[in-house]
């Protein structure tokens, strides 16, 4: 249900049910939550990419899967969506949610939930919870009112209206559109400049944005100065300064 590839630093974690347009199953957000957790952990890797084979990124949860019917809700969430989003958040590594096609309720919040959202142009997003009677979850309902504001996010929801690639890069829900043929090339090219950087500084970052999403300026500012220090005691910021000095490019990508 998951395939796993590396290339020059880039873990591609490919969500594999093409039939079922990658929907959901316990298997497959089990195995990604372990496989985007020893991704973090692996020094090969230093960026994450999720991604879905055939035309669907992720629809969402399986509606025709038994597994976690002998859970309530709340557990299931609790054991299987929850985890898998808290894990891609609280990596250190950047991840991609390459959005190769349609994106549906958790599969929205899976593509909503990487720190860059790349899509390809045949991409769509719907958070169709509402068409089932159920709750926008996995932190759709924290990431999409970040994005495009309350009632866009509420409208959205209660009507589950489409979202396509053009309207989704307009309302800030992607950072690039690519075309369907080249999109699979652009992502790992993408993917490849981001593992150039510096891996330390960007997982600094990534702690700093996440928690100034819910902090105060204050708190923000107490946080920086801490984790600038982690930051300028790193090799990396000496690299960089030297580098600059020297009129060259900084190679922080160290085996
Ligand atoms: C599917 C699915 C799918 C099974 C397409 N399951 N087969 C929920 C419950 C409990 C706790 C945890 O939290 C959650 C979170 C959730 O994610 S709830 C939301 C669940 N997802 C949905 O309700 C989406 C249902 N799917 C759709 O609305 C459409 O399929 C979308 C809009 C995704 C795509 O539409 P189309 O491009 O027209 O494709 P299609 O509908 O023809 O689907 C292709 C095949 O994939 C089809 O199978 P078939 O055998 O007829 O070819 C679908 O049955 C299957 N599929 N989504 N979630």
């Amino acid at each position: 249900v998951l395939l796993t590839k590396t290339r020059a630093g880039v873990r591609t974690l490919t969500f594999n049910r093409p039939d079922k347009l990658n929907a959901a199953n316990d298997d497959l957000l089990l195995g990604l939550t372990r496989a985007v957790t020893e991704a973090d952990a692996d020094p090969a890797v230093r960026v994450i990419v999720l991604t879905g084979a055939g035309r669907g990124f992720c629809a969402g949860q399986d509606l025709g899967d038994v597994s976690g019917r002998d859970m309530t809700f709340t557990e299931h969430l609790n054991h299987t969506y929850n985890p898998l989003i808290r894990a891609i958040r609280g990596a250190g590594k950047p991840v991609i949610s390459a959005v190769n096609g349609v994106a549906a309720g958790a599969g929205a919040s899976l593509a909503l939930a990487g720190d860059v959202r790349l899509w390809a142009s045949s991409a769509l997003l719907v958070e169709v919870f509402s068409n089932i009677a159920l709750i926008p979850d996995s932190g759709s309902t924290w990431f999409l009112p970040r994005l495009v504001g309350y009632h866009r996010a509420f409208e959205l929801m209660a009507l589950a209206e489409k979202i396509r690639a053009e309207d989704a890069l307009r309302m800030g829900l992607c950072e690039h559109v690519y075309p369907d043929d080249t999109f699979r090339d652009e992502v790992q090219a993408y993917a490849e400049r981001l593992a150039a950087r510096p891996a330390n500084a960007l997982k600094l970052t990534k702690q700093a944005l996440n928690s100034a999403m819910t902090s105060s300026l204050d708190a923000a500012l107490d946080l920086e100065a801490r984790l600038q220090q982690l930051a300028g005691d790193h090799w990396e910021h000496e690299e960089g300064v030297t580098a600059f000095k020297e009129k060259r490019v900084p190679a922080f990508q160290r085996e």
